[in-house]
């Protein structure tokens, strides 16, 4: 009877010590950190976004300005950069044709001109009719070159923000490569798959606000959130000096 118990003693024991280890660290899935832990990011955390516009743009995600055409008329030019993506992911994108405030055309009052936006990540993000867009300046009206009017629109306070309501927004509309026309730098880089969009009329429509929410990634790609990186311990952190 004495070996019965105490092989049900040593049984417990081990279940006991089992358990406790099993306690003391939660189990990992897939190489993760356990929840309420997350890893620093690292650049193959990020994505690439090429982004074209005739003539300038600002671009936010989230709320946040990430990026600004470097180049406001000419040459057209191509921006790249990094994101570190989190998904939903609010896009919102000021679009702007380079047009005289006071007259909406170019090169000294002569010319109408035209404009023009695409946009890819390499998440599989692009520009489609599936985005919003609300011209706020436009001209010259009815293509007047004789006697210029311009007309501006207010533009919506807090626009480029997540929770901004974008529903009486009109659809972009898509153009095809042949009528913007983009030069040499959009074919050095990869738009494979997205559209020109602008609002109605490419060419006096000079203002344009753009707005997408992507759901989730594009590529079906699971990555981390690491939107609460400054607000928690990362998973290892530096070793600190022991008290003697
Ligand atoms: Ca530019
Ligand atoms: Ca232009």
């Amino acid at each position: 009877m004495r070996k019965v118990f105490s092989a049900i003693a040593a049984f417990a024991g081990v279940a006991l010590f089992i358990w406790a280890v099993a306690s003391a660290q939660p189990p990992r899935q897939n190489g993760q950190p356990p929840a309420g832990k997350i890893r620093k990011p690292s650049m193959t955390d990020t994505i690439r976004a090429n982004i074209y516009a005739d003539n300038n743009f600002m671009l936010w995600i989230n709320g946040e300005l990430v990026a600004v055409d470097s180049i406001t008329f000419i040459p057209h030019n191509v921006i790249s950069v990094d994101l570190l993506p989190s998904y939903p992911m609010t896009i919102a994108v000021m679009a702007r044709d380079n047009a005289s405030p006071e007259t909406g055309m170019e090169y000294a009052n002569t010319n109408i001109g035209d404009g023009g936006f695409i946009l890819k990540f390499s998440d599989g993000t692009v520009t489609s009719s599936a985005w919003k867009a609300l011209c706020v300046s436009r001209g010259p009206l009815n293509r007047d070159t004789q006697n210029p009017h311009v007309e501006n629109l207010p533009i919506p306070e807090n626009w480029q923000a997540v929770n901004f309501d974008d529903s009486s927004w009109k659809s972009a509309k898509e153009y095809t490569e042949a009528e913007v026309d983009p030069k040499q730098p959009y074919f050095e880089n990869d738009f494979v798959g997205a559209k020109f969009i602008w609002t109605d009329d490419v060419a006096i429509d000079n203002t344009i606000l753009f707005r997408h929410v992507v759901k989730s990634a594009p590529d079906g790609k699971e990555r981390p959130d690491f939107t609460n990186i400054n607000n928690v311990v990362p998973d290892s952190p530096p070793k600190k000096a022991k008290k003697r």
